[in-house]
């Protein structure tokens, strides 16, 4: 059985092969992504045992992507196909070093996911159930099966982790506080990033956001300091230094990297902080490959760079 389940949704993606924008590149390049798959695709590959599921549209998109995560390891048995709604697309540029996301993903067959998708037995049967705050801003019915998962683990004493994935181009600020900020309360791990903590409180002011947390009780971890990740547990704020990173090739993906490195030790025992630097230390191989998954590392490939494990080369 799964150790940790998530679901959501993954989309397609096409991206310019060069360097150009879409606009003006003729070709564009294929892969997919999703929040909760690229967490599941790390966690799979540091050695644990971990369930995706989402509904996909009975397209070659949704092939691809079953596919893939099945031939990762993780376990697809819950996902379905929808029939008359395709699997999202998301196109991705990078233009003088910004880069933006288009979404096609309206009316698309993860949009359409309800509480009737959750299997209780098979959430009940993990120690941990992560979910982002981009399901819930999918349509009603995915806010409501995330609110459901997290009513099922609680009442199954499984352990909950949220990361926000604040994605305003998908609902207002206003709204996404609404949604994100009862499911935090509800966590027993919150990963957001500081900037998210600044809209969703609606404050600069970092004193006032660990107030906050403070208030939420439980573990929170939040990415993305100036050169640190805060750990902020019990009234107390610790720092755990980035880990440094030698050329940064592409953001997305960092933080589901962070988060499955983070998650993979707590399972394998590890305190907060200690897991916090798996997590970093992850994050900073992502940035550093192409593509939203691309980059994650295997737990050896791990314990290589902590220096515990010496590389053979040939
Ligand atoms: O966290 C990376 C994700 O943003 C990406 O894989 C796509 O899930 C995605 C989304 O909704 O933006």
């Amino acid at each position: 059985h799964p150790e940790v389940v998530t679901f959501g949704e993954t989309m397609g993606l096409l991206f310019p092969a060069g360097s150009k924008g879409i606009e003006y590149s003729p070709l564009l390049e294929q892969s997919f992504g999703g929040a909760e798959s690229n967490l599941a695709i790390g966690l799979a590959r540091l050695g644990h045992r971990v369930g995706w599921f989402g509904l996909l549209g009975s397209d070659p998109i949704g092939n691809i992507i079953e596919k893939r995560l099945r031939g990762e390891g993780v376990d697809v048995s819950r996902c379905k196909r929808a029939s008359g709604s395709p699997t999202g697309l998301m196109l991705r540029e990078a233009v003088a070093g910004k880069s933006s996301v288009y979404y096609y993903r309206k009316f698309s067959a993860a949009s359409t996911m309800t509480p009737a998708h959750l299997d209780e037995a098979y959430l009940a049967g993990a120690k941990m159930l992560h979910v982002t705050g981009i399901t819930t801003a999918l349509s009603a019915s995915c806010r409501e099966t995330v609110l459901e998962a997290v009513r099922i683990a609680k009442r199954n004493g499984v352990k909950v982790c949220f990361d926000p994935n604040l994605r305003l181009k998908l609902w207002t600020i206003e709204e996404a506080r609404e949604t994100l900020l009862p499911i935090a309360q509800e966590a027993d791990y919150f990963l957001p990033g500081l900037d998210e903590l600044k809209l969703l409180y609606d404050t600069d002011d970092t004193d006032r956001i660990f107030e906050n947390l403070h208030k939420l009780g439980c573990v929170c971890i939040v990415k993305g300091g100036e050169a640190e990740t805060f750990v902020a547990h019990g009234g107390a704020v610790e720092s755990v230094p980035f880990f440094p990173v030698e050329r940064v090739v592409d953001t997305v993906g960092a933080g589901d990297g962070f988060c499955a490195g983070f998650l993979a030790g707590v399972l394998r025992g590890m305190s907060n902080v200690e897991a916090v630097r798996i997590g970093s230390l992850i994050g900073a191989m992502v940035v550093q490959v192409e593509g939203d998954w691309q980059g994650l590392p295997t737990w050896e490939q791990v314990e290589a760079v902590l220096g515990n494990k010496k590389h053979v080369e040939r």
